[in-house]
């Protein structure tokens, strides 16, 4: 599959090993192809298997979460934290409650958050962690009974100078808040040890934003430099309704653009007049429910089963913002009959395979999530450091600096795009912006 017999080598280790890992195996085979070129010219590469030890995390924890539900009975989950790399930084990266998490799908997480981090520009490894716990239909005890549970065996593994979580799926500033307070009892420490944290305790004003609104700097980025356009009157549809998605909605509809769709796991909401975020917010942020609630509130809205089935709605631009794989060539082919031209992730591998390459071989703006969803953990940096010098940073200074940082990211993965070749191809030149620093700590850091 590969050009040389080194990264080919490479790759048929790393199936033979983890057969049983399918998003890691993903994860890691769109890296290698856009890394051979590159590893082709640095020789040092392979003569040190940097390569080898690049993909292999530095450790993979794995424990038991036990905890009792509102009736008494005993329950039990696993949790998991990877620290991926920490050639530039102490590990960083979040937390995912879902009943889906896995080994595989830790590692790529974590292996994708390695290159993501390193991005930034800012000093900080590669990390991921979280459980097999649902936490949908949970009660507010529940949540908390777990949350200690599970920082019980966690807090042994982090602080703030070694591995610092954060948010994901399913974790939120109500989780962090008792995550905190938990690993604050058991150390009997007040630090940075996990961000997102709420802003009465340590927390950084415009965090919660940051990951959908970065998603919308890089895009706007893109859109200025590859197509000499912007929001402006564009249709867009965002997939999800957490976190990430509602802030990007947000941001897009702040720039321009209309939003017309946006989903859960269970079906997608059409809103031909514009989607009204306060209402998505009471919904989704205060009340915790179904997506479905919002044509109840808003008439002239529709609501259709099947999540996946969002992608053919008509829109110039397209935000994936839910989860991996959410986004596969039938998808990516109808989004491009329908006459999209740019298309951002904001989760994390939301394309398959298949689907990204689809896009960028159709000339399609593609921002890859490593790149699109960095200013979540940049702005989770700037939350280490207010943290460091015990000082808070207005509204405006911090997305200001997230700002910069996105425009910066897009620059640099753009000039490693162009250097390979195809200034369209922003999967490469995000792999090796992202690569090109650890692999240089690597080296230079020996063994
Ligand atoms: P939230 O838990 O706040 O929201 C997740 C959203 O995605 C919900 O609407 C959820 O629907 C939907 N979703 C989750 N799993 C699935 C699934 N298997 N199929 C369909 N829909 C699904 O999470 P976030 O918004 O924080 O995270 C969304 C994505 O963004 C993830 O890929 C995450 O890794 C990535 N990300 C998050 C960052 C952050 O700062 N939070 C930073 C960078 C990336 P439902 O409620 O029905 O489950
Ligand atoms: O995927 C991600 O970048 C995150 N979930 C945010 C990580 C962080 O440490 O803020």
């Amino acid at each position: 599959m590969f050009k040389t017999e080194y990264v080919n080598r490479v790759y048929n280790d790393l199936k033979k090993s983890y057969s049983a890992e399918p998003e890691f195996l993903q994860a890691a085979e769109e890296i290698l192809i856009s890394l051979e070129p590159y590893v082709m010219k640095h020789k040092e590469i392979e003569a040190k298997k940097i390569l080898e030890r690049f993909l292999e995390p530095e450790r993979l924890i794995e424990f038991k979460v036990v905890w009792v539900n509102d009736k008494g009975e005993y329950q039990v989950n696993k949790g998991y934290r990877v620290q991926y790399n920490s050639a530039i930084g102490p590990y960083k990266g979040g937390l995912r409650f879902h009943p889906s998490v896995n080994r595989s799908i830790i590692k790529f997480l974590g292996l994708e958050q390695t290159l993501k981090n390193s991005l930034t520009s800012l000093p900080m490894g590669g990390g991921k962690g979280g459980s097999d716990f649902d936490p949908k239909g949970k009660s507010d005890s529940e949540i908390l009974h777990f949350c200690q549970a599970f920082m019980t065996e966690l807090y042994k593994y982090i602080g703030p100078e070694e591995d610092v979580p954060a948010g994901d799926i399913g974790v939120g500033a109500r989780e962090i808040g008792y995550m905190f307070g938990q690993y604050k009892k058991i150390r009997g420490e007040f630090n940075g040890v996990l961000t997102g944290k709420g802003l009465s305790y340590g927390g950084s004003l415009a965090r919660k934003q940051a990951t959908g609104y970065g998603l919308c700097y890089f895009t706007s980025e893109a859109l200025k430099h590859l197509l000499n356009t912007d929001f402006n009157n564009k249709t867009v549809v965002v997939s999800g309704s957490g976190n990430v998605a509602i802030y990007a909605a947000e941001k897009a509809t702040t720039l321009g653009g209309k939003v017309v769709a946006m989903s859960d796991s269970n079906g997608y909401i059409y809103d031909p007049e514009g989607i009204k975020l306060d209402v998505v917010k009471q919904i989704k942020e205060v009340e915790r429910a179904r997506i479905k609630e919002y044509t109840n509130r808003v008439p002239g809205s529709f609501y259709y089963e099947g999540s996946k089935n969002i992608w053919n709605t008509k829109c110039d631009i397209a935000l994936p913002c839910a989860t991996q794989n959410e986004l596969d060539l039938d998808a990516a082919k109808a989004l491009v009959k329908n006459g999209v031209i740019c298309v951002c992730e904001g989760s994390n591998m939301p394309s398959t395979l298949e689907a990204s390459k689809y896009f960028i071989e159709n000339n399609i703006v593609f921002g890859p999530a490593k790149a699109a969803n960095a200013g979540g953990v940049a702005t989770s940096g700037l939350e280490m450091s207010q943290n460091s010098l015990h000082l808070s940073w207005s509204f405006e200074e911090v997305d200001s600096k997230l700002h910069t940082i996105m425009v910066n990211i897009f620059k640099n993965t753009l000039d490693k795009a162009i250097e390979s070749g195809n200034k369209f191809d922003l999967v490469s030149g995000a792999n090796i912006a992202g690569f090109e620093k650890v692999c240089d700590a690597m080296l230079a850091e020996g063994i």
